[in-house]
């Protein structure tokens, strides 16, 4: 979260922008301070960039694809991604840390997190030098093949909740695909991928190949990046609204792009299930990120014979969540990310007490001592909720679990179908046809059978319908980022 007063002495200070292989002041930014959610207070100072810093940044890109880079065979550029991941690892600690101090995430959490990230930049290295083409049989007369070219100079626009994963889920097969990338972060979360440029720096990529400009979206370094005719993708995390908008600007220059936006995932509990497991899974995912991820089961469906004992096991662990300072390891959950959040909270909750929901627990802002001037709601769990409500079919993006109870397989499918959304589900049962049945009727790109929120580098992840266009992860994701030429030779030099 950001605000624009002056910067004081004591702040952290992310000045400078990453452009072109240095740190450097914005030419037509600003700078503005980094509220630390935990606290509401200011805790560093960070450069936004203007329009000239957009377009020098974007400038360096194209340059770099015309330079060594460009020319780099695939090996290379693996090997440059390997040393970065190592040096990555090597920094995860206080990455973890630093993404803690700025979004609020509890610290167990960010270690977890980005723990894993040097795994998946080296899985990336290794998907480097293996974007073959193939050759098509048609006649004698001509040699017809493919070749996968990358697409050219990326904008990486991401969001506050997870900065570090959404910078890696698009950095890492860009690069691989040997792209060349401007990463946008979030305006109340741009610190930790500053901390990017030293890394990229260090691990010897030539300058220009990745640059780093924080700012706001809406008129700000978002907006020219999106708007800029010398970017030919736009990888984005975040809203659907803002997707539209992007989509909109970014027609006029016929870029490609990769949505990843929101969720309102239907997690299934089947009377059948081994409920210690599914509470396990189902409540993890309420709390976990404060609410803040579009791949929580955020709809919670449970079938009749257990729904009571579902609520009320729901209702005794939100009590033994520990919310409070995000930095302390025996943290469970965090504040939400920025005050606009918190306010975004609080207000569908009111929504879901005045349309009828049973409020069970939580419900409020948390004001005990170690939570002054923090972000901090209360785990909330509402029961008795029918699909038709608000806080069913619009994206909260807060600690809130909405309880709705179904009878049968059937209306189990309905209900979790019945969403503008398609992203993710999951699903509990011991029974193995209804796993198969179920899974393959739901509408979503990532679909779990008695575990939830398995996420790896290597598995596609993206939505159906309103949760986006495109996959990130997996070998789809490389795809995205990878044109297709195709070369006909004859084999007579005559024509026609
Ligand atoms: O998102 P925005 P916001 C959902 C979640 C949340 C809501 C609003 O429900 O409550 O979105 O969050 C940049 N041109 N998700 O307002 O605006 C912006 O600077 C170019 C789900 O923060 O979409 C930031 O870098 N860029 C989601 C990024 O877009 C623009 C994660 C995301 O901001 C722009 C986050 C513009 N016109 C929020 N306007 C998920 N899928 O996980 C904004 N931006």
């Amino acid at each position: 979260m950001t605000s624009a007063r002056p910067a004081a002495a004591p702040l952290a200070r992310y000045d400078q922008l990453f452009i072109d292989g240095a740190f450097v002041a914005p030419e037509d930014g600003s700078l503005v301070e980094s509220i630390d959610p935990a606290t509401g207070r200011p805790w560093a100072v960070v450069a936004f960039g203007g329009r000239r810093d957009v377009d020098k940044a974007v400038a360096a890109a194209r340059a770099a694809l015309a330079g060594p880079w460009g020319r780099m065979p695939g090996h290379e550029r693996a090997a440059l991604l390997r040393r970065f991941a190592d040096l990555y690892k090597a920094q995860a600690r206080e990455l973890a840390i630093l993404e803690t101090r700025d979004s609020g995430r509890a610290l167990r959490e960010s270690l977890a997190d980005v723990g894993g990230h040097s795994n998946a930049y080296h899985w990336w290295a290794s998907l480097a030098d293996k974007a073959a083409g193939r050759t098509i049989p048609f006649d004698d007369s001509v040699h017809a093949f493919t070749s996968r070219v990358p697409v050219g100079v990326v904008g990486a626009i991401t969001p506050w909740n997870v900065p570090l994963m959404a910078a890696c889920w698009k950095l890492g097969p860009a690069l691989a695909a040997g792209c060349t990338v401007v990463l946008k972060p979030a305006e109340q979360t741009p610190v930790t991928s500053l901390e990017l440029g030293r890394l990229f720096a260090a691990a010897g990529f030539p300058p220009g190949v990745v640059n780093i400009v924080p700012g706001t979206g809406k008129d700000g370094a978002g907006e020219y990046l999106v708007a800029h005719p010398d970017v030919d993708k736009i990888a984005f995390t975040g809203e659907g609204a803002t997707a539209k908008t992007i989509l909109r600007a970014g027609a006029e220059t016929m870029k490609r792009f990769t949505f990843e936006l929101g969720g309102k995932s239907p997690h299934i509990l089947f009377a059948d299930a081994d409920l210690e497991q599914a509470l396990n899974a189902a409540t993890n995912s309420a709390w976990t990120l404060c609410g803040q991820s579009c791949a929580l089961g955020s709809r919670v469906l449970v079938q009749r014979p257990v729904y009571d004992q579902v609520v009320a096991a729901f209702a005794a662990r939100a009590g033994r969540v520990r919310v409070g300072p995000p930095l302390d390891e025996a943290t469970h959950m965090g504040p939400q990310a920025h005050a606009e959040q918190l306010a975004k909270t609080l207000s569908y909750i009111e929504t879901g007490t005045a349309e009828g929901a049973q409020l069970v627990t939580g419900g409020h802002r948390l004001a005990g001592p170690e939570h002054a001037g923090g972000y901090f709601v209360a785990p909330t769990v509402f029961a008795g909720v029918s699909n038709a409500m608000r806080i069913a079919r619009e994206e909260i993006f807060g600690p809130v679990a909405a309880l709705i109870p179904f009878d049968d397989e059937e209306e189990a499918i309905a209900i979790a179908n019945d969403t503008a959304y398609g992203l993710t589900a999951g699903l509990w049962t011991s029974d193995v046809g209804r796993a198969h049945r179920v899974a393959s009727r739901i509408r979503a790109g990532m679909v779990w059978v008695n575990t939830y929120r398995f996420i790896r580098w290597s598995t596609p992840y993206g939505g159906f319908k309103a949760s986006g266009w495109g996959r990130e992860n997996g070998i789809e994701a490389l795809d995205s980022y990878l044109e297709t030429r195709t070369t006909i030779v004859s084999t007579t030099g005559r024509f026609p």
